[in-house]
């Protein structure tokens, strides 16, 4: 009797444990099934038609941005990525808090040349850039000017130096902007190695109005010319006479770089220079000059030497071209100037 009771126990709640593992499992599908079935149920309460027409909306106008690019012109101008994936820098495409921490300790030179009349630009193109250029980072100016005496220095913020050197002013225009190519390739070599990391080369008849910062540095780096950023490769006016060193052949480069702004390493500069030095040099002794001298050459340069990172017309504007509702910041200016009086 006694054995028989102990067996009904150990029946009774073997069967109860399985019946509760049983529930267990059950409870667990349903769970399972419920937590699967219960956002469907709920996503099909939501109307996604008007969200999907907006959408459909965005996506018409941005195929039509797209084919009205490719109709209208061949052009990279408005790309944030050249074909060999270098960044062309536009606002909002970079974070300048992370860049700014990379770069903190970056010694920056900043190249320009103030000789003759031009030297009238150089007290706004320094002011302007101890406003906006490089803020907050170690900056040396490298001024080659005829009149040394005359510079008024700018305020400057500690961590910037400025160097004034004495440069012979040339007879002819062309020889004087061409000349900036000669002094790049000694100062490339010979000072700037130890005193700075990258150096950036700018005209003076320029003034910044707007934030110039480390998003500008890389390699080698230069600027789409403000009146091409829309323009076909074949209307660039690039050398086209095969005799000149800068001679670019048809269907050959990517964009029209202008040679008001420019910038990289100092051994990429330095390698730069030369090679625009020498074709100078080359044409020289063939008594032709390029169409549009240093610029002619620095182009070709880069047709066969692919900038690591290119600027936008941002970073080169030009208040006479067109389409400036493209550009949304105007960050480095050109002057208007009276050439007539300037140059002669
Ligand atoms: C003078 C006459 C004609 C062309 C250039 C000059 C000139 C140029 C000059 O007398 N003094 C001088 O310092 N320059 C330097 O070369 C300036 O840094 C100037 O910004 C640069 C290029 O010359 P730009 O600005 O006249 O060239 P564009 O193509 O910007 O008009
Ligand atoms: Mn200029």
């Amino acid at each position: 009797m006694l054995e028989n009771w102990r067996y009904m126990l150990i029946f009774r709640s073997s069967v109860f444990g399985i019946l509760v593992i049983f529930m267990l499992l059950m409870m667990g599908f349903w769970v399972q099934k419920e937590n699967v079935v219960f956002p469907y149920k709920n996503e099909q309460t939501i109307d996604w038609s008007k969200t999907v027409a907006e959408k459909s909306k965005e996506l018409e106008q941005c195929e039509k941005k797209l084919l009205s690019n490719t109709a209208e012109n061949k052009s990279m101008g408005l790309n944030t990525l050249t074909p060999w994936l270098a960044p062309i820098v536009w606002d909002g495409t970079y974070d300048l808090s992370i860049l700014d921490k990379q770069h903190s300790g970056t010694r920056i030179g900043l190249f320009v040349f103030a000789v003759k009349k031009y030297i009238r630009f150089l007290q706004l193109f320094l002011e302007s850039a101890e406003r906006y250029f490089m803020v907050g980072h170690k900056v040396t100016y490298y001024v080659f000017t005829d009149k040394v005496d005359e510079v008024v220095k700018p305020k400057m913020a500690d961590g910037r130096i400025l160097q004034l050197h004495n440069v012979v002013a040339d007879q002819r225009w062309q020889d004087v902007s061409m000349r900036r190519m000669e002094i790049l390739t000694v100062y490339t070599k010979e000072y700037m190695p130890s005193e700075i990391d990258y150096l950036v080369c700018a005209d003076v008849d320029m003034v910044f109005t707007d934030h110039v910062g480390v998003e500008i540095l890389g390699d080698l780096v230069a600027t789409i010319h403000p009146g091409y950023f829309l323009s076909e490769p074949e209307s660039f006016t690039y050398e086209r006479r095969p005799i000149s060193a800068a001679y670019i052949p048809d269907g050959e480069g990517d964009f029209y770089y202008m040679a008001a702004f420019y910038g990289g390493k100092v051994d990429e500069i330095y390698k730069l220079s030369v090679a625009c030095q020498n074709g100078i040099i080359e044409d020289k002794k063939k008594n032709i000059e390029a169409v549009w001298q240093e610029e002619s050459h620095l182009n070709r340069y880069l047709v066969y030497n692919k900038p690591t990172k290119v600027l936008s017309p941002e970073y080169l504007w030009d208040t006479n071209v067109p389409y400036g509702d493209l550009v949304k910041k105007k960050r480095f200016v050109i002057l208007n100037k009276n050439n007539q009086e300037i140059r002669n």
